[in-house]
């Protein structure tokens, strides 16, 4: 069986995906027709050619822009289902999916709505063939602590529904040190917890987001190979690192894909994972990213099976039901 063929076929899970960062062209364009939202563009094409980015502040401008179709209940239904439908497809069998509430609450659309359609979706996914979903609730990086405290507040009536916590958006300029104590009343209530650390931002965010949040993973980290410290510890607590190759390579992480260090940190023994991100805006979903390691990374059979039981071993699934998959 070529590599191509045992990628789509094997069952993976997925650790790092925005879910407002899988929302098709064609949707946000029927979207934006149904509550006659002014876009900057005049067909699907033409939002197509717009994702062109050279920074992470590039894309955010363009992502936030997209997340102003979502309105209604459906809306969020149908963005959830799409994506479920094609875990359906590329033998996806658990996702732990983040969603940015401040990006739908700063707009005056409520948690009630936003729930209702994410929920509605992932349990016909459930009944119909067993997909197996945790939601992580990303707080903006870019907005105050109390911002995100008012959130974590707001979200009260659906924490049986959340998983883990995370924090996501502009990560320069906004170190995890600024949300110490959300993250401390979040791990209280019982979360888990996770941060974006180390994709634009230095290395010196990664030590933070370990010592100060007390993250369980971190999402991205690629930026640890720089402090060797840092590595070293990564490696020995079995820190799992959610990396995105295609995201990395259109935000300019990396300048060419065969610079990217997942395979080395892999071999190097740290719990690496493989991951799409926001899969519409950076070319692929998760299948492509595994497959962009073998064509431009040479990846072999053994570290593909490595990297898939990991994406188990890195979950937030119990152990009973990790043991499953790994
Ligand atoms: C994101 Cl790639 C990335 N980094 C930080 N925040 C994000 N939100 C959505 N995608
Ligand atoms: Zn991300």
């Amino acid at each position: 069986m070529s590599l191509t063929q045992l990628i789509k076929n094997l069952p993976k899970a997925e650790l790092h995906l925005h879910i407002e960062g899988s929302l098709e062209p064609r949707l946000l364009w029927e979207l934006a027709q149904k509550h006659q939202v002014k876009l900057p563009y005049q067909n699907v094409r033409e939002i197509e050619q717009a994702y062109q980015f050279s920074s992470l502040q590039s894309f955010l401008d363009i992502y936030y822009a997209g997340a102003n179709v979502l309105r209604d209940e459906d809306d969020f239904y149908q963005l959830m289902w799409s994506y479920l439908c094609r875990c359906r497809e590329e033998n996806i069998v658990h996702s732990e999916i983040m969603f940015d509430p401040q990006t739908h609450t700063q707009r005056d659309v409520p948690f009630s709505v936003f729930m209702s359609g994410f929920e509605r979706a992932i349990r016909r996914a459930e009944k119909e063939w067993g997909m197996s979903v945790l939601l992580i609730m990303s707080f903006l990086r870019h907005l105050s602590e109390a911002d995100a405290i008012d959130t974590l507040l707001l979200a009260k009536p659906y924490y049986d529904k959340i998983h883990a916590i995370g924090l996501d958006s502009s990560e320069l300029g906004h170190p995890p040190e600024k949300f110490e104590r959300v993250f401390a009343k979040a791990s209280a209530l019982g979360f888990k917890l996770v941060a974006h650390a180390g994709e634009e931002g230095p290395s010196e965010y990664i030590w933070q987001a370990i010592n100060l949040l007390n993250i369980d993973r971190i999402d991205h980290g690629v930026r640890c190979e720089e402090d060797d410290a840092l590595l070293a510890l990564v490696r020995e607590r079995q820190i799992p690192l959610t990396v995105c190759p295609l995201s990395n390579l259109k935000l300019c992480v990396v300048d060419d894909i065969n610079q990217h260090n997942i395979l080395r940190l892999l071999d190097a023994g740290l719990l690496v994972t493989v991951n799409s991100d926001d899969p519409t805006y950076f070319g692929g979903y998760l299948n492509r990213n595994y497959e962009v390691l073998e064509a431009s990374l040479g990846m072999n059979e053994k570290q593909l099976r490595e990297l898939v039981t990991n994406s188990f071993k890195a979950s937030f699934l119990e152990e009973g039901a990790k043991a499953h998959w790994v």
